[in-house]
């Protein structure tokens, strides 16, 4: 029966190939990440080859991730590109039980892909990133020809008389020993890898921890009583910073060490460019204040929005003293692109970063200096701008530049140019498909227009008028304000809408947009069921 036994003869390759290919990829990651820890931790192969699949992500997708896996999103994306090199690394240790030396050299093809994914990395430091992937793939392929050749003399051969018991046994066990051995092997210098990676930051954390932020020159104004309303399972007005969101493309947070942290303004119109060090920014007077930053990718009613009190440099006042004008009086730039130290490019309009606005070069949030997470040592945002035009995070250089002449990052993705944020008003409570108890239901959430303001909010149930909803009071035209509605709930399914007016006097569109280019745009409602 040929059928059954060439069956048999592939379930014993495959119980051999299986763990040979796994074990040989499991080597290979091992050491790449023992050699990354002790080079650089962002050069590891799959911190690389998921940045650069980030980077080919169309925007869609992109924006599909961070909305179905939210802030888990890379991890889920780090999980997959494993779970697709497991495949690879079990269909590639089948093949080497026949072709030993060809599966040697299929494993060197990944180390190829992981190390041209590192140099074209932005923060690629040099030819040095590539030596994980290389010296990792070099480990994996020494261990798939080894095991390869171990399972070959543990495979039993198709004519059983050639191979005794005796010999079988003792090739089994030798192939179960040199698996051992390796699995053993590479789970230390898997954790060695870990442990030299975690010291890498360790320079940055205790900057970040011996850090002292000065007083603010210009203190934030008191918040006026009342913007928090004391509604349970509304936003709070400060977002605390475990609760604020976070979105970049950053697989590896930078830990940026502010002993060696530089920031260089150059570019067209810039008549004294200079490079300062935190102690020089530091050194000059300081405002704090209050202010909503938003993400371009926030659905209509969703959470990538928060308030926090910053402290920084005013930007507009930098940038004057190195000679830029906004375009409104002369100046030659219109753009000004500001890059971190992982490579990442943001544009934001000069005119608006030097129209009196609060833009900030911001080194402290909510009274502490930055969080890594948040873009420590420092970042940029300007008031009444998405995140992605304004907001970059472990800055390190400004260049001004025209619309015309350079697009950033996100703009090489499809994203718009100038991106103001959109008005929006949001329902935190009743959630979603809630039962209130009928009678009196509060409503409440918050809305926001930065550096607009916001002036009304107004509720509608069902199909019916809309009513005006009761507003906290506004701490400024930067920040989101609170409202809620008393409503007085009767048995039933009910949609509850809300819409807000911006401090100009303009309504907040009905229209529903995308995410992409510029903002979703559209009212905001929750169903709920009142039993
Ligand atoms: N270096 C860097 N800065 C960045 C980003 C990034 O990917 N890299 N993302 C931007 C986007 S899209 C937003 S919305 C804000 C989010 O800031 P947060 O993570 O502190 O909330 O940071 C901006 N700054
Ligand atoms: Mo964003």
């Amino acid at each position: 029966m040929p059928g059954v036994s060439s069956f048999r003869t592939f379930l014993s390759r495959a119980a051999l190939g299986a763990p040979a290919g796994l074990l040989a990829a499991f080597t290979a990651l091992a050491v790449a990440e023992l050699v990354a820890g002790a080079v650089r931790p962002a050069a590891g192969p799959v911190t690389v080859v998921g940045g650069a699949v980030i980077d080919r992500t169309p925007a869609g997708v992109k924006d599909f991730a961070i909305r179905t896996f939210g802030e888990n999103d890379k991890t889920v994306l780090q999980l997959g590109i494993l779970a697709v090199l497991a495949l690879l690394a079990v269909a590639l240790g089948v093949f080497s039980l026949s072709h030993r030396r060809a599966g040697a050299a299929g494993v060197l093809l990944f180390g190829i892909v992981g190390a041209a994914a590192a140099l074209s990395r932005p923060d690629s430091t040099g030819i040095g990133d590539v030596l994980p992937s290389v010296l990792g793939a070099l480990a994996g392929a020494l261990t798939l020809y080894l095991l390869a050749s171990a399972a070959a003399a543990a495979q039993p051969t198709a004519a059983p008389e050639e191979t005794g018991a005796g010999r079988d046994g003792w090739s089994r066990r030798g192939f179960l020993a040199a698996a051992g051995v390796t699995t053993v092997t590479a789970a230390s210098a898997a954790t060695l890898g870990r442990f030299l990676a975690g010291r890498h930051g360790h320079g940055a954390v205790a900057s970040r921890e011996s850090l002292v932020l000065p007083r603010a020159a210009s203190p934030a104004p008191a918040l006026p009583a009342g913007v928090q309303l004391k509604v349970p399972g509304i936003s709070s007005f400060t977002t605390p910073r475990a609760d604020f969101y976070r979105v970049d493309t950053a697989l590896t947070v930078p830990r940026v060490d502010a002993a060696t942290w530089r920031l260089r303004i150059h570019g067209k119109g810039v008549i004294r460019p200079r490079t300062y060090t935190l102690d020089e920014l530091l050194a000059r007077p300081l405002i704090e204040r209050d202010i909503t930053l938003t993400c371009v990718s926030n659905e209509v009613g969703g959470p990538y929005t928060g308030t926090a009190r910053w402290l920084g440099v005013p930007l507009a006042g930098l940038l004057t003293e190195t000679g830029v004008r906004p375009p409104s009086r002369g100046g030659t730039a219109d753009q000004l692109v500001a890059r971190s130290v992982d490579g990442m490019t943001l544009g934001s309009p000069v005119e608006e970063v030097m129209d009196g606005r609060d833009a900030l070069l911001a080194v402290g949030m909510n009274g502490e200096p930055l969080p890594f997470d948040h873009g420590f040592p420092v970042r940029m945002l300007v008031p009444g701008l998405y995140g992605y035009v304004s907001a970059c995070k472990w800055i390190t250089d400004i260049e001004l530049t025209t619309f015309d002449a350079y697009d950033p990052y996100w703009v090489k993705r499809r994203w718009a140019r100038k991106a103001p944020v959109k008005t929006q008003a949001r329902i935190d409570t009743p959630k979603p498909f809630a039962r209130p108890s009928a009678g009196t239901v509060t409503v409440a959430g918050v809305a926001w227009a930065p550096h607009r303001g916001v002036s009304r909010v107004e509720i509608r149930v069902d199909d019916g008028p809309w009513q005006d909803a009761d507003l906290a009071a506004q701490a400024g035209i930067d920040t989101w304000r609170q409202w809620s509605y008393r409503w007085q709930a009767t048995p039933g399914g009910h949609t509850i809408t809300v819409r807000a007016t911006d401090g100009t006097g303009q309504a907040q569109t009905e229209q529903r947009a995308p995410t992409m280019p510029d903002g979703a745009s559209g009212w905001h409602s929750v169903f709920v069921t009142v039993p």
